[in-house]
C-alpha cells in the first residue's frame, strides 16, 4: 500500500515512531570490557544455530506446558474440566513427556543462552523505547525458563531446600510467565528466524561445520539426559535410568514409595482396630477388615504414576468404590467422593475422586498388593487406587470415604 504523501498521521503510526525514535546514546568511553567491539570473535554463532537451537526449544517447552497445565488441571479441576479413567495409562504418557521434555531442555536452553550470550552486549545497550521493551521481555523470559528448568530439576531430586516457596505453585504461576514471555519473543522474532533458516542462505563452510558439530553435541546430551531418566516410566528401559532419582523397582513389595508410613505419622496403625467409615445418603456404615475382606474382591492391575516423572506397575486387589458407594445407599455413576486418609496433616492427605473414576470398575480401596497385605509404607490398611491419576491423588492409608452426588 503507498501512502500519500499529504495523508495524515495516524494516532498508531504516531505511537510506532514515538516507540522507536532513536534514543541518545551513552558516552564512548563507557564502552568497556565486553561492550567493546569484537570482544566475541567466537565465529561459531550464527542466526541460523540460534534458530535452529529457538525452534527445538520452542517444541520442547510447547510439550512440557501443555501437559504441566493438564496436570494441574487435572489435580485442581475447575467445574468445566472432565478427565476420563480410560487409558489408564494416559497421565503415565502425558506426565512422562512434561518431565522428559523439561529435562531435555536443559542442554538446550544452555546451547541458546551461549549462542545469544554476545547480544547482551550490544552498543547502545538501548536504542529506542521499543528496543527496551524487547530487551526487558527477553530478561524475563530468560530468568523464568531458567526457573522452571532448575525449580522442576530440584523438585524431582527431592531438593526443597532452595526453595523457599511451594513447589507446585511457584512452577505454575512461573509457567505462565515464562510462556507469555516466549509468545511475545516468537512474534518479535518470527522474522529473524525465517530469514535465517531460508534454504540458499550462503553460510562459510567453517561456520557451517562449527553449526552441525554444536547441534549434534547438544542432540547428543538431550538424548543422553533422556535415556538415563526415561527408564523411571519406561519399564523396559528401567536398567537405564542411572540418573532418575527413583527406580521403578526399588522398594518395599517393589514399588517405589513417596511417603513412609513413619513420615506420615501413621507407622504404628493396628489392623484388628482399623475401622473404615463411609458417609453416604443412607447414612454412615462402620467397616473392619473382616467385613472389607467379606465383600467382592477384584484386582486391578493399574500404575501408580508420580506427578515427579517416576511410574511404577502394581496388582492391587481389593474392595470397588463404586459397590462402597452403593453399600452407603449412593449412586456411583454420578457420585463425587472425598477420601481421606488416617493422616493427620500433609498436603496429600485427602483427594477428591470425580464420576468417572469413582464409576470405573478398576478404581479400587486396595487392600492387597500383589497379593499380600499391603505394606505400611504402601498405604496398609487400605489406599486408594484409581486408573488414570497422578500419583498424589492415590491418597493411603484411607480413614473415611465420603460420598457426595453429582448435580
Ligand atoms: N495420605 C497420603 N497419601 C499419599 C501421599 C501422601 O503423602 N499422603 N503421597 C502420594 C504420592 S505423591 C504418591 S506418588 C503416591 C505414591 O504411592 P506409593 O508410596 O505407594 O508408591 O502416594 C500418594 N498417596
Ligand atoms: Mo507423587
Amino acid at each position: 500500500m503507498v501512502r500519500h504523501p499529504d495523508a495524515p498521521v495516524t494516532a498508531p503510526r504516531r505511537l510506532v515512531r514515538w516507540l522507536s525514535a532513536p534514543l541518545p546514546a551513552p558516552p564512548e568511553r563507557l564502552r568497556r570490557g565486553p561492550l567493546r567491539p569484537g570482544s566475541f570473535p567466537s565465529g561459531s554463532r550464527s542466526a541460523r544455530l540460534t534458530s535452529q537451537l529457538g525452534l527445538a526449544l520452542a517444541v520442547a517447552f510447547g510439550i512440557c506446558f501443555g501437559t504441566g497445565l493438564l496436570s494441574h488441571l487435572i489435580q485442581h479441576p475447575p467445574g468445566w474440566f472432565w478427565w476420563p479413567a480410560r487409558p489408564v495409562g494416559l497421565y503415565r504418557v502425558t506426565q512422562g513427556l512434561h518431565v522428559a521434555t523439561g529435562l531435555a531442555s536443559v542442554p538446550l536452553l544452555g546451547a541458546k543462552l551461549w549462542s545469544v550470550f554476545p547480544r547482551l552486549f550490544t552498543w547502545p545497550p538501548v536504542r529506542s523505547i521499543a528496543h527496551a521493551a524487547e530487551r526487558a521481555g527477553i530478561a524475563v523470559l530468560v530468568a523464568a525458563s531458567l526457573f522452571q528448568l532448575v525449580s522442576g530439576v530440584l523438585n524431582v531430586a527431592h531438593w526443597y531446600a532452595p526453595m523457599p516457596f511451594f513447589f507446585t505453585s511457584g512452577h505454575y504461576w512461573v509457567a505462565w510467565l515464562t510462556v507469555g514471555a516466549l509468545l511475545v519473543h516468537v512474534g518479535v522474532q518470527l522474522p529473524v528466524v525465517r530469514d535465517a533458516l531460508r534454504r540458499g542462505v550462503p553460510e562459510l563452510r567453517p561456520v557451517r561445520a562449527d553449526r552441525r558439530r554444536l547441534l549434534a553435541g547438544v542432540g547428543a546430551a538431550a538424548g543422553l539426559i533422556t535415556l538415563t531418566t526415561i527408564g523411571q516410566t519406561v519399564r523396559p528401559l528401567s536398567g537405564l535410568a542411572v540418573f532418575a532419582p527413583r527406580r521403578p523397582t526399588t522398594g518395599p513389595q517393589g514399588l517405589p514409595v513417596n511417603k513412609t508410613a513413619v513420615a506420615a505419622g501413621v507407622a504404628a496403625t493396628d489392623g484388628d482396630a482399623y475401622r473404615l467409615t463411609v458417609i453416604g445418603p443412607a447414612g454412615p456404615v462402620e467397616l473392619d477388615l473382616a467385613a472389607l475382606n467379606a465383600m467382592p474382591q477384584h484386582t486391578a492391575d493399574l500404575p501408580i504414576t508420580c506427578v515427579e516423572g517416576w511410574s511404577a506397575d502394581g496388582s492391587w486387589s481389593g474392595v470397588r468404590l463404586a459397590d462402597l458407594v452403593r453399600l452407603a445407599g449412593g449412586d456411583p455413576h454420578r457420585a463425587t467422593v472425598l477420601v481421606e486418609s488416617l493422616e493427620r496433616g500433609g498436603r496429600y492427605r485427602t483427594s477428591t475422586v470425580a464420576a468417572p473414576h469413582t464409576r470405573d470398575p478398576s478404581t479400587l480401596l486396595a487392600l492387597r498388593l500383589h497379593g499380600e497385605p499391603l505394606h505400611p509404607d504402601h498405604g496398609y490398611p487400605a489406599r486408594l487406587i484409581a486408573p488414570n491419576r497422578p500419583g498424589v491423588l492415590q491418597t493411603k492409608w484411607v480413614a473415611r470415604i465420603t460420598v457426595r452426588e453429582e448435580a
